[in-house]
């Protein structure tokens, strides 16, 4: 029997060779792709350039490539192919989008800064470059595991099912494939490389502050609460302890949004925004670690040892951590707090707060919570 075709289905048939070929493409990167803006966006500007992201680059995005350099006309079916999948590919983006605003809207609204949150499952917002490229490499790596998983589940899934004793009662006597185990040996050692390049450019990153810091504040971790000493010419130093909800009133820390039980403290660090602030970190009696996950650092404090921490905070606010390294008894009671201010404010602090470390304290609360109910006030 033959078939006529017509001058469409004709195109239509001619375009599913390339489209097949482009399809293939799409599927081994279909996640990658809804993603591929927001993930290209978040992307750490030493990764754009590397090796790393030139070889993604030339193989994601080549199905676009192959579209837009043949020739100016788009057959029809084609181009309705085309129509079709980046309207899809809209609608989902706006869905995500949509989602994500409405997640942040309900996590955020509550929250005066970055603090734990209950039922939180994801981390607190990032407030330094370095927590947003944490972040970057953490949903990075999600596209290995989770497509590595699957993988590995339905190949299980049908060796159970396929080789049963039952439907395959005589096994076969295979025992070598060469092909099978160059891919199985040369797959993982690219996954890895893949994981290490960016894995390294990151650590290098958290430990090379942009330039010299403004400030060193040493950070000496006691059984249980935290000394700070600002190393400046006349250095200030002073304790900082969890607030206890007797001194709430006295300390004018009743808002229990912006002071949480058993992360508020009675004297917060404070540091000028925008700062790169270098943190020491030792411990006067046993191990303590020092961390704020909004700002992606986490480092032991070691008896005897000085740890090097830094961070530059992009915005004002009040940042909570805690002590993490099992530390006695009153280990989940050492919190952290940081209160990162204009450059103004910190000034007028630190002059002030030599003297009078209370008075400072309030005086600066008084203004962040003037600023706060302008801001409120004016929205
Ligand atoms: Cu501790």
């Amino acid at each position: 029997m033959k078939i006529r075709l017509n001058c469409d289905e004709r195109l239509y048939l001619q375009n599913l060779v390339p489209f097949a070929r482009r399809a293939r493409l799409h599927i081994s990167a279909a996640m990658m792709l809804t993603w591929r803006r927001p993930l290209r966006a978040k992307m750490p500007h030493s990764f754009r350039r590397s090796f790393l992201a030139v070889g993604k680059r030339v193989w994601f995005e080549r199905p676009n490539r192959l579209r837009d350099s043949r020739s100016g006309v788009v057959p029809r079916s084609r181009a309705r192919f085309t129509a079709v999948n980046w309207e899809k590919k809209r609608a989902m983006r706006k869905f995500f989008a949509g989602a994500t605003a409405l997640a942040a809207f309900f996590t955020t609204a509550t929250a005066f800064a970055d603090q734990p949150t209950p039922w939180q499952w994801r981390f607190q917002e990032a407030a330094t470059d370095i927590m947003e490229q944490i972040e970057w490499f953490e949903r990075y790596t999600l596209w290995f595991i989770i497509p590595i998983t699957l993988l590995v589940l339905a190949l299980l899934a049908w060796c159970i099912i396929k080789y049963r004793a039952s439907a395959n009662p005589t096994p076969s006597r295979t025992s070598h494939n060469t092909l099978i185990e160059v891919i199985w040996t040369v797959g993982p050692v690219v996954v890895l490389l893949f994981l290490a390049i960016p894995s390294f450019q990151l650590l290098t990153a958290q430990y090379t502050p942009p330039e010299e810091p403004k400030l060193t504040i040493k950070a000496t971790g006691n059984q249980w609460n935290w000394d700070y000493e600002y190393q400046v010419e006349e250095p200030l130093s002073f304790n900082s302890a969890m607030l206890a909800d007797g001194d709430r009133a006295a300390a004018g820390k009743e808002d229990r949004g912006v002071y949480p039980r058993l992360l508020a403290v009675d004297n917060e660090v404070v540091v000028p925004v925008d700062s790169t602030v270098r943190v020491l970190v030792t411990a006067s009696d046993v191990m303590h670690a020092f961390a704020m996950p909004a700002f992606g650092v986490k480092t032991d404090a070691v008896p005897g040892r000085i740890n090097e921490i830094w961070f530059k905070a992009r915005k004002e606010g009040l940042y909570y951590g805690q002590c993490s390294e099992l530390c006695g008894k009153d280990h989940a009671y050492m919190p952290i707090a940081i209160r990162v201010v204009s450059d103004a404010q910190y000034n007028t602090w630190f002059a002030a707060a030599k003297t009078d470390l209370n008075g400072a304290n309030k005086a600066l609360m008084a203004e962040v919570e003037a600023k706060r109910n302008v801001a409120v006030a004016g929205n």
